[in-house]
């Protein structure tokens, strides 16, 4: 199914008084009003292909119906997405869950709804059933060359499919670790790993970057080979200019300080994505926002400190991607909530007066400095949020659109009640 302009339209009109209300309130309140709608309107998050379906947990999993069957119709809902919001420009995939038969079509098909394909992600986390040699022992760190070699070979393969798409960066998320003490040489798995990793490297286009996403834990409950943001710098150092660490805000240890780490990595010059999500306890890739708004929100204030210092573009030179899925929600209202959820952080973090801010640092003035930031927090973005959304063709609330125009129903429709998206 397509969404029509003259249903986004329609449903803008009905809105636009109350929108408009809103919105002169708000642009006579906040300073720099229309430097926010401008980067709004230019910020796009990707979509990765494996939140399309319901995501399940190793206790089962609850299909809602109407899910996407091929990699066509995974474009096809980003380009639903995208159409309501304007900011879901972008589908990131997973190799070999979303092999493309045609690169072409499928890059032709991406840009009829205006995406474009972010970075590719390699899969050597579960054995495929016409795999030779298995996983279980690590890919990347494994003691077997030929299981290494495999591994390398899968991630060139990856940048290949990439290439034929006009994706611009790989990345790496491995499982490699342990799950009992004295099972691995961890200084050995180390430098397995960067031994392979050099190899994938070097097969990189002169135009790509490799990202390296650390996890602390699962599933190996001892070790992880890439475990923290240090490891993961490590590599990234190591590797060359065209290696970053990724940053994904379920992969830290209970109450680790994220937004540090990203200041960190932005000084260094190594930060290169992200992987937005939420959670209360581990990886549990909950919708972006819904348990730590404003952690979030203290995220972005330190990633637009960091990229403004070093005069880098907020929409185009950090991979952008929400890496969330979960058991109980329709899956595509759960990312328009998460894109909205990104924006509302982003939008609020462009409002801190980060000129005050330095002068309260300095003075040692710690009750200043923290109401610069709640006043920032707490500052209703909604309306810049839903402009920027209008401006750029989108619908005012995208969610209420969904709703009202029954896409749900309409992709069970098309595709079935009984579909299996394919991924986790
Ligand atoms: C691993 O937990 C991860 O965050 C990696 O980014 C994977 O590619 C993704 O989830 C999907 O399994
Ligand atoms: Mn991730
Ligand atoms: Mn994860």
């Amino acid at each position: 199914m397509q969404l029509e302009a003259y249903q986004i339209a329609d449903h803008n009109n009905k809105l636009q008084e109350t929108h408009q209300r809103k919105l002169s309130y708000w642009t006579g309140e906040v300073a720099n009003a229309e430097e926010v709608i401008q980067k709004l309107i230019a910020f796009q998050i990707a979509i990765p292909s494996w939140a399309l379906g319901t995501g399940g947990t190793r206790f089962g999993r609850f299909p809602g119906g109407g899910e996407p069957r091929s990699l066509e119709e995974k474009i096809e809902d980003v380009g639903l997405l995208h159409a309501l919001n304007k900011s879901s420009g972008a589908i990131s995939l997973h190799i070999p869950w979303d092999i493309p038969k045609d690169g072409e079509a499928i890059k032709s098909l991406a840009a009829s709804y205006g995406l474009q394909f972010d970075a590719m992600n390699s899969n050597t986390f579960q054995d495929q059933p016409d795999q030779p040699l298995s996983y279980k022992f690590g890919s990347l760190q494994h003691v077997d060359r030929a299981v290494r070699q495999q591994a390398i070979e899968h991630n060139i393969d990856v940048i290949k499919h990439g290439v034929a798409l006009g994706s611009k960066s790989l990345t790496v998320w491995l499982s490699d670790g342990s799950c009992f003490p004295g099972q691995l040489n961890f200084r050995k798995a180390f430098e397995r790993t960067l031994d392979s990793l050099q190899e994938i490297y070097a097969a990189l286009p002169d135009d790509w970057k490799v990202f390296v996403e650390y996890k602390a834990f699962e599933p190996n409950f001892y070790s992880m080979t890439v475990g923290d943001w240090g490891s993961s710098l490590l590599f990234a150092n190591k590797l060359g200019p065209k290696a970053y660490t990724l940053v994904d805000l379920g992969h830290h240890l209970p109450n680790a300080n994220i937004e540090q780490i990203v200041s960190l990595l932005l000084m260094e010059g190594k930060l290169g994505g992200f992987h937005f999500n939420d959670s209360k306890y581990g990886d549990d890739d909950l919708t972006v926002g819904s348990i730590r708004p404003y952690q979030l929100f203290l995220i972005f204030n330190e990633l637009i400190d960091g990229m403004d210092r070093k005069g880098m573009n907020h929409a185009t030179d950090l991979g952008w991607m929400i890496d969330a899925s979960h058991n109980v929600k329709d899956p595509l209202e759960d990312l328009l909530q998460s894109v909205e959820a990104i924006q509302l952080a982003y939008a609020q973090a462009l409002l801190v007066d980060r000129q005050a801010l330095e002068e309260a640092r300095e003075a040692n003035d710690v009750v200043r400095a923290q109401e610069i930031l709640q006043e920032a927090f707490r500052t209703d973005v909604r309306p810049l949020v839903a402009e920027a959304r209008r401006r750029a063709g989108g619908a005012l609330q995208p969610l209420s659109l969904f709703r009202q125009l029954d896409v749900r129903q309409q992709l069970i429709s098309e595709r079935g009640l009984k579909t299996i998206a394919t991924g986790l």
